[in-house]
């Protein structure tokens, strides 16, 4: 069948088709044999109608919410779909947009068609009364700097752990663990696979949490963070550990945040998290999300595709990478990941997003980021209004927690200061025992750091 005098309108114009259109960015490349216009307006022709062929009870208002490819670039692969509103369910409880029918509609059954060798959505844009449909994050990092007497509009980096090993602790040694580094940080949060093991019942781990954190704000006299994770493979079981937690922080519940494995729980974990928890702050993991985000896979959906989504479904914080500076995939191009939550009005790879007032999310850098990759990491992005989440970057220092926690507070105060980190290494211990504590990073950012430092302390 050939589909191109029906689904493909390259006359079309995008401002027109934005005001009631879902629109998407896709890279496609067809099968061997298949031409490229043919083969694009095939998969518009499967993506509205589900199938490739005739249907004689087809009327002019089933034909009038036809999925339309309206750019096709064979040169480059990419082509752009128009996706009727009409199409998309809406929530019976809530009225809310669905989650799970977007996806099923941009990146559902069209993802197999033979036709097709590969195709990946890298961008997608709403109009004003889908986005609206959405819950969006209930509240923002303005909340937690509050919570830590900071500047609410600008409060700078939340300094954040997460808690390694990622499994093997038991309740009491997560609890040290967090205990020390809120003796120099701001927030400890879960792992992503930390929940209810056998080596660490839940009930407990989550008691000790809290009496940790309140020893820790009795000591510093500051307030602390914990964001606890929630994610189970049932809302039922979401729900539970969501109580638990709350009841373990009843004492400090404005300490309190909470963590979902947004990716690998599924698309409904966090629309499910947000409904259960209408006022607080969510951190959306995205843990496993390389397998069909990585820039070395041509299939599934982009890692900033995954960002957006997730502002949408309401996560306060979302792990946006590191940009290249940390140990997980991604480049300094990927800073646009970052500014797509944090701004009410941003541009994507393909659209220009405008939120419509929607609550801002923050991003959550995390993944290979300790005190001395921190101030180039820093550079790149331009601004430090973040939570840092280092796991071996806090862990990892020769002193301890307390002391990874002040390195990675020193870093940023490097950065600020835009002062040479050798230079600032005499005057601030912490930062200076992360030359030893992460000897290799050292050994390229700064080499002759060991002369340098011996020097520095020679002439003290
Ligand atoms: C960080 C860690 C994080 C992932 C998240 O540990 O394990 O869960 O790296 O990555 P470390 P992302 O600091 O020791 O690397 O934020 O890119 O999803």
């Amino acid at each position: 069948m050939d589909h191109k005098d029906r689904f493909l309108r390259l006359s079309l114009s995008e401002p027109d088709l934005a005001a009631d259109h879902v629109l998407a960015a896709y890279i496609l490349s067809p099968a061997e044999g298949h031409d490229f216009l043919n083969t694009a307006a095939a998969f518009a022709a499967e993506s509205g109608r589900g199938t490739q062929v005739p249907l004689a009870h087809e009327d002019d208002f089933s034909r009038a919410l036809d999925v339309i490819a309206y750019q096709a670039e064979p040169a480059t692969g990419l082509i752009k779909l128009a996706f009727p509103l009409a199409l998309f369910d809406f929530n019976l409880s809530d009225g809310k947009a669905s989650i799970t029918s977007f996806l099923n509609l941009l990146v559902g059954n069209t993802q197999g068609m033979s036709e097709i060798d590969a195709v990946k959505l890298h961008d997608f844009h709403l109009p004003a009364p889908f986005l609206k449909a959405f819950h969006g994050p209930a509240t923002t990092i303005a909340r937690l700097w509050q919570h830590l007497g900071r500047d609410p509009l600008s409060g700078g980096m939340i300094t954040g752990a997460i808690l390694k090993p990622k499994l093997g602790l038991r309740p009491e040694g997560l609890a040290d663990a967090a205990y020390q580094f809120w003796l120099g940080g701001d927030l400890v949060k879960n792992d992503q696979p930390q929940g209810n093991q056998s080596f660490a019942p839940l009930k407990s781990t989550l008691r000790r949490m809290a009496d940790a954190l309140t020893r820790a704000q009795d000591k510093t006299g500051e307030a602390k963070i914990f964001s606890a994770n929630i994610t189970a493979d049932s809302p039922t079981e979401m729900d539970m550990r969501t109580e638990l937690a709350i009841r373990a922080f009843k004492h400090n519940p404005d300490s309190l945040t909470f963590h979902v494995d947004a990716y690998l729980a599924g698309p409904m974990a966090l629309p499910h998290a947000r409904r259960r928890l209408p006022k607080h702050f969510i951190s959306a993991h995205r843990a496993g999300h390389a397998a069909i985000t990585s820039a070395r896979s041509n299939r599934g959906y982009s890692a900033f595709v995954l960002t957006k989504i997730n502002r949408l479904l309401g996560a306060s914080g979302i792990h946006t990478g590191t940009m290249g500076f940390g140990r997980m995939e991604g480049d300094e191009a990927d800073r646009p990941i970052a500014c797509m939550i944090a701004q009410n009005v941003a541009s994507g790879p393909y659209f220009e997003q405008d939120w419509h007032g929607m609550n801002r999310s923050a991003a959550i850098v995390s993944g290979g980021i300790n005190a001395l990759r921190l101030p180039s990491f820093l550079q790149n992005l331009g601004h430090s209004n973040f939570i840092l989440a280092a796991g071996g970057g806090a862990f990892g220092h020769v002193d301890g927690p307390q002391a990874g926690a002040l390195s990675l507070r020193q870093a940023e105060a490097c950065w600020l200061e835009r002062a040479d980190p050798i230079e600032f290494a005499a005057e601030h211990p912490e930062f200076a025992r992360s030359f030893p504590s992460f000897e290799a990073d050292a050994d390229i950012i700064h080499p002759g750091w060991r002369r340098a430092l011996a020097q520095d302390s020679s002439n003290q």
